[in-house]
Order: structure tokens, then sequence, then C-alpha cells
């Protein structure tokens, strides 16, 4: 393999406005934000990656003025001039730093561009190099899709036949409490068949599990992260009294904690998300960790501009990913999205790898513009996210 000469690296805040909002139980959000990180070798190449963040510091800790502090004061220029031959490299010259895992993975993943880029390989085939043997990119990834909370529950059965109709053969809903055991009954009474998942995004507590314990009766194929976020052993618990499998999202930082929850019985499925735990090089770790235990394993999203996307989805094609992944279409999320081509939802609710080298979409310069103009205009946050 090629090694790269990291020479430059650039910021880009974009504001890009969802095509209907996202409520979880943090709130509703009506606009993606993302820092994307623009890397430039000393041969020429360029490297994308995407700080995957929201406008509010609710699901991750961290801010688009977080990451983008972190990264131009201390991360960046700690890669500066580097020499990468094994983008794992990346982990040790950062570990000065602690946390900022959003932040983390999106520099990460520009270097992972470069360096599949410079060998004129995918990502995803550059992944597939350092899982275990023989396990080679399979090109296309299983998808679902994530429904936010909606005004009703005859709103909600409508969107998830909408999805349906779409082509997704995964849907997962948000809940929150005091939205979750009847959103659950219409919805499965109205699609006895389909593959369905309930994400509580940590609003229960350990006094609720005989109310969770109320889901069981739905068929789901997971419940995730119903407590709270830095939570593993009360997740424990409450997997003895439930039926349904639990999938943590937020409680795994890292490969460490996985091995803590798999020790104490917290978790039957994985929700990997490559913002949470730092980056790809983590991910590829907690891979083989997942292939080790036979652990269910997909790959989470935060609704992702495209450049976010494409890797998530280039990791979420390695065949030990055997769950459908929260990578929709484009056409799920934006307008028209920062980069080019689209993803197309096939009739098989897959999502297929793209061909070029790297993550395979390439920015479009006149949408990057007017999405970090979107930015400027609308900050602070006043205009996008009301502080109650
Ligand atoms: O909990 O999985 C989550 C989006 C933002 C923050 C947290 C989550 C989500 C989603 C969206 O569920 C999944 C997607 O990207 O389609
Ligand atoms: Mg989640």
């Amino acid at each position: 393999m090629k090694a790269i000469t990291i020479q430059a690296i650039e910021l880009h805040t974009v504001l890009l406005p969802y095509l209907t909002p996202f409520e979880t139980s943090f709130g509703a959000e009506t606009d993606k934000v993302a820092v994307l990180v623009e890397l430039t070798t000393a041969a020429g190449a360029v490297g994308w990656g995407e700080c995957s963040i929201e406008l509010w510091p609710g699901y991750g800790q961290e801010t688009a003025e977080t990451a983008r502090h972190v990264l131009s004061e201390f991360m960046a220029p700690a890669l500066m001039g580097e020499t990468i031959g094994d983008p794992r490299e990346i982990r040790p010259l950062l570990r000065r730093f602690r946390g900022n895992h959003h932040a983390r993975a999106g520099l990460e993943a520009a270097v992972w561009d470069a360096f599949a880029t410079t060998n004129d390989m995918r990502l995803t085939d550059c992944f597939a190099q350092y899982a275990p043997a023989g396990q080679a990119s399979e090109g296309r990834a299983t998808v679902g899709v994530s429904i936010g909370i909606q005004p009703s529950l005859d709103a909600t059965v409508d969107v998830v036949r909408q999805r349906l109709a779409q082509g997704y053969g995964r849907v997962k809903l948000k809940i929150k409490r005091g939205w979750d055991v009847e959103v659950a009954r219409a919805v499965r009474a109205a699609f006895p068949d389909i593959l369905l998942m309930l994400d509580a995004n940590s609003d229960y507590g350990p006094a609720d599990a005989e109310h969770l314990a109320q889901l069981d009766e739905f068929d789901l194929l997971m419940i995730e992260q119903p407590l709270a976020h830095d939570d593993i052993y009360q997740h424990g618990l409450l997997q003895k009294r439930l039926k349904t499998r639990v999938c943590l999202d937020e409680s795994v930082k890292s490969a460490s904690d996985l091995r803590i929850a798999l020790q104490v019985g917290a978790l039957g499925i994985l929700n990997l998300k490559p913002a949470r735990v730092g980056g790809f090089s983590e991910c590829l770790e907690i891979y083989c960790i997942c292939v080790e235990h036979d652990l269910p394993l997909w790959i989470g999203g935060m609704l992702e501009t495209g450049v976010g996307r494409a890797a998530n989805l280039a990791f979420a094609a390695l065949p030990a990913v055997n769950l459908p992944s929260d990578i929709s279409a484009t056409d799920r999320y934006f307008a028209a999205d920062i980069s080019e081509p689209p993803f197309i939802l096939s009739a098989d609710s897959t999502l297929a790898v793209p061909d070029g080298a790297g993550i395979g979409v390439e920015v479009q310069r006149d949408r990057l513009e007017e999405a970090k103009r979107r930015w400027e205009e609308n900050y602070p946050y006043g205009k996008v996210a009301p502080r109650k």
C-alpha cells in the first residue's frame, strides 16, 4: 500500500435542511449540521470525512463549535506533515487528546478516504483488508429506516406505510416515555409481519423495567438504548427481565465498553456508530470482537450528509454487519445532498457501495458553498435550534 503525507486540512461547517424535521426523545431538529473535513496529501489526493454532530449536544456531547475548536487547535495540527502507511496509525498520533469522538472520527475518516483514494481502491475494500482474514466486502448493505416521533398514532402508521412502499425492509420507531406501548401496538397491528424495532435514546430508568416488559408482546427485532447513555450495568439487569433483545447504542463508546457490556449481559445486539466510538479504526477493533462473540451487528447513523453516509455504507458492507443498518437513501433526508451521486434504495432494501475509489461520492462545490453560507446566516443557533 502507498503511504500518504498529510499536507493540508480544511474544515467546512455546513447546515443542510432536512426534508422533514426529525424528532427524538431530545426534541426535534430541522437541519443537519456537520463539520466536513477536507484533507489534502502531498501528492495532491483529497480525502473527505464528516464529524457527525447535531445542533444540540443531545445524542452526543459535541457541537459544531466544539468539533471545530478541537480539530483546528489540536487534532489537525498533530497530523500535519505526518506520513501514514496504515490509517490505524492515526489513533496513536491523537492519543494525547481525550474524548471528542465525533470530531476525531471525522478527521480519521478523511485520512481513510485519502488513503483508499491514493491506493485506487474503494474504501469498503480498504476496510476489508484490516478485518479478520477472508472478510471481503459484499459491495452493498441491507438497510432500514429510522422514523422520528410523529404527532399521532395515525400519522405514525401512515409514515410507516410510506416507508414500506419505498422499499425499506426494516422500520425503527423512536419512542420516549408516554409514547411507547401504544405506538408499538398500533404499528404492529397495521403491519403484522415487518421487521420492527424501537429506539428510546436513553429516556427510561431502571424503575421502568416492568413497563418496558409490555413491549415483549410485539415481536420486536430489538429495543435500542432504553436506559442511560452512560450506563452498562443496569442494561444487564434489564436484559434479564426482557424477552426482547437489548441493543446498545449510546452506552458503547469504545471496544473496552463493549467487552464490559458482553461480560454483564447488557446487550444482544450492537449498533456501531463510527462517530460515537471515535472512528473506523476503533470500529475495526469492535468488529473483531463481534465476530469473536457472534454478536449481531449493524451500523447506526446520525442523518449524515452523503460524505458521512458513504463512509458508513462502506463499513456496513462488511460481511459480519448482519442486521439492517440505519443508512437510508438520500431522498429520505435531503432535497439536494452535498455530494453526488445520490444513494438510491434497491427493491431488496439494500444500498450499493459506489464504484469509485475512496468513499465514491464527489462533494459538489456549489452546494458546499451554499450550505456553508446557510450555517453562517443562521449562526448563532437561535434560528435553527431554539434553546427550549
Ligand atoms: O439514536 O440512532 C440514533 C439520529 C441522530 C442521532 C441519534 C440517532 C439517530 C437515528 C437516525 O436514529 C438514523 C439515520 O441516520 O437514519
Ligand atoms: Mg440510537
